[in-house]
């Protein structure tokens, strides 16, 4: 039988971080995975998680399986987080997923249940594994205008008129703030915009937020998703715990279909609990464990919020100083939108063949299309990078 397998492409983003482990130059510099890294190019436990991990080990008194949806208190603790008082709580229906890819192949999944031959429209350039998973599901993909490589911000009229292919029934993927992998996000009337023109249309929005506080706070960041969960009648939203929480491989996200029509909530978690059992039955726990501990524990969300904030400050100052050397270098404003870009990513524009010198000759590791992991830098590895790009004459 195994005779018969294909040889599957490889995530380009995880061979590169193989290509940097393999480099003896003691100094490269890692762009590549969008993985949060300190000063020091470590990356930490958060501190609240690591005090509720002590408080758990103590007070954990079974391993039995929770529920097929995860615990309940995950679940309302996330959807406080993710949409605050923007729906009620009993418009959400809600399953705890491995991660946010967990999540968003759960929601590709209730789609292609729900309606077979619902389109889901991408955004390009989207985040790779968007793209691979619908490609794996056989699910018909549509790519929209998003990346205006002049600028370095939204084609959003190119957008908006790819988006009017859309018809009744299909989705569209979003992500929620932090564009991955191009750091460029809509403003806030582009939202209202797209709001409407989905609504005309009787398309589902679907949102991927995975980097909730790594932009312009977690409150400014979920402003979009809470637009939008309130002003369509139906939503998909998959939101993950890995990076704000700094507990990746803990693979912990949630999954939350938001409907209007109240009559529709209970056979949506039903099915959303069908399709967790389907797949793997029960979700992990430990990581939604120390994240309901987090949101629901005053002193621990107080040092969590506090540090999420440090993480986030230090990301923004390094685009500040990137972007202000390259201004000084190159005497043009032309990367001017690294520091308009939020999150952890930014495409620069470099074609693939001065991505290739930047990691020959000087080890600086970005993925591909040329998006950098701002998280990557430190104060004193920006000038470099700033260098190395006015060299080899980007
Ligand atoms: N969606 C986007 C856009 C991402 O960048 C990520 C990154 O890790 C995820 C979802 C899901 O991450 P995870 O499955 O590690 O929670
Ligand atoms: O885009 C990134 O770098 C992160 C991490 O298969 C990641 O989202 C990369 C590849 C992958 C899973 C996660």
């Amino acid at each position: 039988m195994f005779e018969h397998l294909n040889e599957q492409p490889k995530d380009k983003i995880l061979a590169l971080m193989q290509a940097f482990k393999d480099d003896p130059r003691e100094d490269k510099i890692d762009l590549g995975v969008g993985v949060y890294k300190n000063a020091e190019g470590v990356t930490p436990i958060m501190r609240a998680v690591k005090q509720a991990e002590r408080q758990w080990w103590e007070q954990e008194t079974t391993k039995a399986y929770t529920g097929l949806a995860g615990d309940p208190a995950f679940s309302d603790a996330m959807i406080g987080l993710v949409l605050g008082d923007a729906v009620a709580r009993d418009q959400v229906a809600a399953v705890a997923t491995p991660g946010g890819t967990g999540a968003v192949r759960q929601a590709f999944d209730l789609i292609r249940m729900a309606n077979p031959s619902a389109r889901v429209f991408v955004s390009d350039p989207t985040w790779p594994n968007h793209l691979s998973i619908l490609k794996h599901m056989a699910i018909e993909t549509v790519m929209y205008r998003y990346f205006d490589a002049e600028s370095g911000g939204v084609d959003f009229a190119g957008m908006m008129e790819d988006l009017g292919q859309m018809r009744a029934g299909d989705v569209v993927l979003l992500h929620g703030c932090c564009h991955n992998p191009t750091g460029a996000n809509l403003t806030g009337p582009e939202w209202q915009a797209v709001i409407d023109l989905v609504n005309a249309k009787g398309v589902v929005p679907m949102i991927d937020i995975a980097y909730q506080g790594f932009g312009d706070g977690l409150e400014a960041d979920a402003a979009a998703t809470r637009m939008v969960a309130s002003g369509c009648p139906e939503v998909l939203i998959a939101a993950s715990c890995s990076k704000n929480f700094g507990i990746y491989r803990e693979r912990t996200g949630l999954l939350m279909a938001v409907a209007q029509e109240r009559g529709l909530h209970a056979v949506t978690q039903g099915n959303l609990a069908y399709l967790n059992r389907q797949n793997y039955s029960f979700p992990p726990d430990h990581g939604a464990r120390m994240v309901s501990l987090v949101l629901t524990d005053d002193a621990l969300r107080v040092d969590w919020q506090a540090e999420l904030e440090d993480v986030r400050n230090g990301m923004l100052a390094l685009r500040e100083q990137l972007s202000s050397e390259l201004r000084r270098l190159s005497g043009s404003d032309r990367y001017g939108f690294i520091a308009q870009h939020r999150g952890m990513f930014s495409r620069l524009g470099l074609s693939p063949e001065i991505v290739e010198r930047l990691r020959a000759e000087h080890g600086i590791y970005m993925v591909g299309d040329s998006r950098i992991n701002i998280a990557g830098l430190n104060r004193d590895t920006v000038p470099k990078l700033a260098q190395a790009i006015i060299e080899v004459g980007a």
